[in-house]
Formats: structure tokens, C-alpha cells, sequence
């Protein structure tokens, strides 16, 4: 097999607009680069004035990766449940919200969104990425068509292509040994869906992260202190990965349920 990474971003007047990418066969090529093509001009934040498309030819076997158990929080969030999974991670609770809220307003300089992720450290939480603008991205990323396949049969009228990206990237994200967890919260207005991952349980998808309408949204990656950031940004930019599986999805309630969940 020729295994190709492909990747699209779009914007407006330099203003981020959609991002999506994945790892194909050779034989897939063409139409997947088709596919995301129409995604950028079909996306919702607007019609791009530049859209990249990039086509590399993998150089390393992909790391094949079981997607992480995904929990399905049914109420609405709030900040109490956010604190509660920071605090699930290990992370300083008021630092958490501090940086959802900053998400909120927008993490780049200027109040706008950043394209890629906030990265911040244990003890205090302070923010350690080399680039404030354009923070680190998370690449060179696919999952198999069976695996997507699984994912849509149990998410039901649930899953929804956001879903699935997000899936991909948390899993690879989480999957590093110096990662407690992460924030994600869209920049779509009109998806209010973000999710908080946690080392040991899962993705938690967070209904009702934003208000509707909103035009920000970003990432933020929990770090250890003994992190080595360097290593960690190569791996998450470069390191091939595949999702090969896909494990679990159940809906939750109450997020207590979760901090006595069989898997901690
Ligand atoms: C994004 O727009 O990049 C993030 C999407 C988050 C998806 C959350 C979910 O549906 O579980
Ligand atoms: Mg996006």
C-alpha cells in the first residue's frame, strides 16, 4: 500500500476558516481531495479566498491507534462540570476554566481564533506554546473507512463528521504519554458541541460549550510538568497515525457517573 497524508485549510482575509485531514490510499486520493475541496467552500464560517491543499507521500508506517471510549454527557455543560473533569485529570480546576474562558474570547493575540492549540503545563497551567497566534496543530492523521463505518453505526443520529475528526485527533493527541487531557471547544458558530478528553477514561462530548452564533472557539492540551515540548510538537505534527478501531459509545447523564467509571 501507498500511503498518502492529505490536508486542507481555508480562509478569508488570513482568518482561519476550516482545516480537515486524513491519511489514504493511493487509490482514494482524487476523490478524498474532491471532497475537501467542497468542504471548504461549503463550510458554514463562510466562502474561503484561499484554500491549501497538501499532498504528501508517507515516509514512516503509521502508528495504528483504538480510538478512545467516547461518553456522551445528555445535559448540557456548565463550568461545574468542566471543573469537575479538570479535576478528574489532575489539573488545577480555576486554571481550566480560566483557559476556556479564554477560548471563549478568542486565544490569539487580538482577541482571534488560533488555529491550532493552546498547550499548557502542570503545575500552574502556564501557557508554553512557541507560537500565540498560530499554536500547535495537530497532523498527519486518518482512521480506517471499517473503523468510520463502526463509529457511525454506534453514534447513531449522533455522529456527525465533527465528531469524527475530533475523535481521530483527541485519540492521537492523548495517546502521548506526557498528555493529561484536553479542551476542545469549535470555532464553528453554529456547532456548540466541544468535548474534554482525560487520560485513563475517554472522550467526553460536552453539549452546549458555547452559545450558538459564536465565532470562537480552540483547543487547549493538558501537559505534565516533566513534558519535553519540542518532543511533544513533532510528534503531534509529524508522527503518522491511523485509527485502526473504534471502542465505545455510551451516553451519560450525570457526570458523576464518570468519576467511578470501570476504566479509572
Ligand atoms: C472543530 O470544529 O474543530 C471541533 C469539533 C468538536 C467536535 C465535538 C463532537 O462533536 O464530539
Ligand atoms: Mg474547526
Amino acid at each position: 500500500m501507498e500511503l498518502f497524508s492529505v490536508k486542507m485549510r481555508s480562509s478569508r482575509e488570513e482568518e482561519h476558516i476550516s482545516g480537515a485531514e486524513t491519511i489514504v490510499d493511493r487509490a482514494e486520493l482524487v476523490e478524498v481531495v474532491g471532497s475537501f475541496v467542497k468542504r471548504a467552500l461549503n463550510h458554514t464560517k463562510g466562502e474561503p479566498d484561499f484554500i491549501n491543499v497538501k499532498i504528501e507521500k508517507l515516509k514512516e508506517k503509521p502508528l495504528e491507534l483504538v480510538a478512545l471510549p467516547v461518553y456522551d454527557l445528555m445535559t448540557p455543560v456548565d463550568e461545574e462540570t468542566l471543573r469537575k473533569l479538570f479535576g478528574l485529570m489532575g489539573f488545577p480546576n480555576e486554571r481550566g476554566i480560566e483557559l476556556y474562558r479564554e477560548i471563549l474570547r478568542g486565544a490569539a493575540p487580538g482577541g482571534k481564533v488560533m488555529r491550532g492549540a493552546m498547550l499548557v503545563k502542570l503545575p500552574f497551567g502556564e501557557r508554553v506554546e512557541p507560537d500565540r497566534e498560530r499554536g500547535v496543530r495537530v497532523s498527519t492523521v486518518g482512521i480506517v473507512k471499517e473503523a468510520e463505518e463502526r463509529l457511525k453505526k454506534l453514534a447513531g443520529d449522533r455522529y456527525t463528521e465533527n465528531l469524527r475528526d475530533a475523535l481521530v485527533l483527541a485519540t492521537k493527541v492523548l495517546n502521548h504519554p506526557a498528555v493529561l487531557g484536553e479542551l476542545c471547544v469549535s470555532d464553528d458558530p453554529n456547532y456548540t458541541i466541544g468535548y474534554v478528553t482525560v487520560k485513563g477514561l475517554g472522550y467526553v462530548r460536552l453539549r452546549g460549550i458555547k452559545e450558538k452564533g459564536l465565532r470562537k472557539g480552540g483547543r487547549v492540551f493538558f501537559l505534565k510538568e516533566n513534558c519535553d515540548v519540542e518532543e511533544l510538537i513533532n510528534y503531534l505534527e509529524k508522527k503518522p497515525v491511523i485509527i485502526k478501531e473504534v471502542s465505545s459509545y455510551s451516553s451519560v447523564v450525570d457526570v458523576r457517573e464518570l468519576l467511578s467509571s470501570p476504566m479509572r
